[in-house]
């Protein structure tokens, strides 16, 4: 594992140069609004972006503001420790070059590599019905949103080499199954309205989860994560539009609707993961400023949003005991099966096998694709070399 990372890089951390690298990326990440797109409103939505945006701006300042280093380099044990806490405590970020606890590192290769995992094999459903779409203009928006999915795994992959792992070692690990990816992603897609099932509730899950990630303490991570939940809102939205369209349509187009929409509430539910109790990771994840709320909070968060939104679209969530409660200000609901949830992580979803066989089937298959490149990028070092 490279050691690199783990030198003390304070010296630089007061430089403009380096000040400028990161408001630079920062600024990088802010191309790819999607917001006001919509037919009809998306209740809650423009709320979610408004949080992206104001992250987004935190970064900026941060990249602007001296961290408080005396630009000397520090030495070695206590005095990096507490400096790396200072950072954290201070809503700074920590970059590549800068110490952290092993543990911290290790617990974001965890996340940032199951995170990656996930848009990647997540492409899998949705891509099912790419040549199925009823109408061209349903088609290049599905191509969009897959071809999306894989610019996320690309971006975080490569936020997780920043931590000093190669992509053929986190490939490796989820192809052995040494690391997971979302429980999510092991429910077969039926129906076409399932791609609206996926938009709305499993994107609009993945945002709500993700746009506190955007204000996470490790600087590739957040800085990722404002870019891609920008795209997520597009992604949620053209979920809720689809809906919003067959829920309007024949009865057997709003019936399929309806359908897909039992199917898939309760394993969105489950995406937030086990409950507080039973979370391993929250408590330090949060010390640490990687995640901000527990997965309860969020699951609630999402439940809130989603309520109003079904309303919207006049479909119904399959839960008798959902309703608004006045004094808390939130909806009640029934939580999901968490037995089931540890089933599908622990490999016996419906379609933990096929999703597995199908990325390894597409990993050999690429394989003349990365030697090529490889064989390129040696030829043209060679040539420079020469030169
Ligand atoms: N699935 O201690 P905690 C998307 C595991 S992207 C599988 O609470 P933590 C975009 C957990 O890893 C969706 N495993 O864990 C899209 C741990 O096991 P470990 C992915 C799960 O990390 C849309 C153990 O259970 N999003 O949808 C799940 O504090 C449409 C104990 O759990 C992210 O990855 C689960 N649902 O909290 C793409 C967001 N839940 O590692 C295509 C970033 C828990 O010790 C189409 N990640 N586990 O062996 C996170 O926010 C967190 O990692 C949580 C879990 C909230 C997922």
């Amino acid at each position: 594992m490279a050691a690199a990372h783990r030198v003390a890089a304070i010296a630089v951390s007061g430089s403009p140069g380096r000040r400028d690298v990161l408001q630079n990326l920062a600024a990088v990440t802010g191309c790819c609004n999607t917001g006001g797109m919509e037919r009809q409103e998306v209740p809650g939505a423009s709320g979610l972006l408004s949080e992206v945006a104001a992250a987004e701006a935190e970064l900026r300042a941060a990249a602007d503001r001296d961290r408080g280093g005396d630009g000397a380099g520090v030495a070695a044990g206590d005095e990096l420790a507490a400096y790396f806490d200072e950072v954290v405590g201070a809503d700074q970020k920590i970059e590549p070059r800068d110490w952290m606890p092993e543990a911290y590192r290790k617990g974001l290769v965890r996340q940032i590599a199951q995170h990656a995992h996930s848009e990647i094999i997540g492409m899998q459903p949705e891509g099912n019905w790419l040549s199925r779409a009823p109408s061209l203009a349903r088609k290049a928006i599905l191509l969009a949103k897959v071809q999306d999915e894989a610019g996320h795994g690309l971006y975080l992959y490569a936020a997780a080499e920043t931590l000093g792992v190669s992509r053929a070692e986190l490939f490796d690990k989820l192809l052995s199954g040494r690391q997971k990816y979302s429980s999510i992603f092991n429910y077969p897609t039926l129906t076409w309205a399932d791609v609206g099932a996926i938009g709305w509730l499993v994107d609009g899950a993945a945002i709500v989860n993700q746009v506190p990630l955007c204000r996470c303490s490790y600087g590739p991570y957040a800085r990722a994560m404002i870019r891609i939940c920008k795209e997520e809102s597009f992604h949620q939205r053209q979920g809720f539009d689809l809906l919003y369209t067959l829920a309007r349509g024949t009865d057997e187009q709003r019936a399929m609707a309806q359908d897909a929409v039992d199917r898939w509430w309760y394993p969105s539910l489950a995406m937030f993961g086990p409950p507080d109790a039973e979370s391993t990771h929250s408590t330090q994840s949060m010390a640490w400023k990687i995640k901000r709320f527990s997965n309860d909070e969020l699951r609630q968060k999402f439940v809130d949003m989603t309520a109003q939104q079904a309303e919207v679209l006049g479909l119904n969530l399959p839960d008798e005991a959902l309703g608004y409660d006045q004094p808390s200000g939130h909806w009640r609901y029934t939580q999901p099966d968490f037995g089931e949830l540890m089933r599908v992580i622990s490999g016996d979803g419906p379609c933990n096998r096929q999703r597995i066989e199908h990325r390894r089937r597409a990993h050999d298959d690429g394989a003349w694709v990365r030697d090529s490149a490889a064989a390129y990028a040696a030829k043209q070092r060679t040539r420079k070399a020469a030169a």
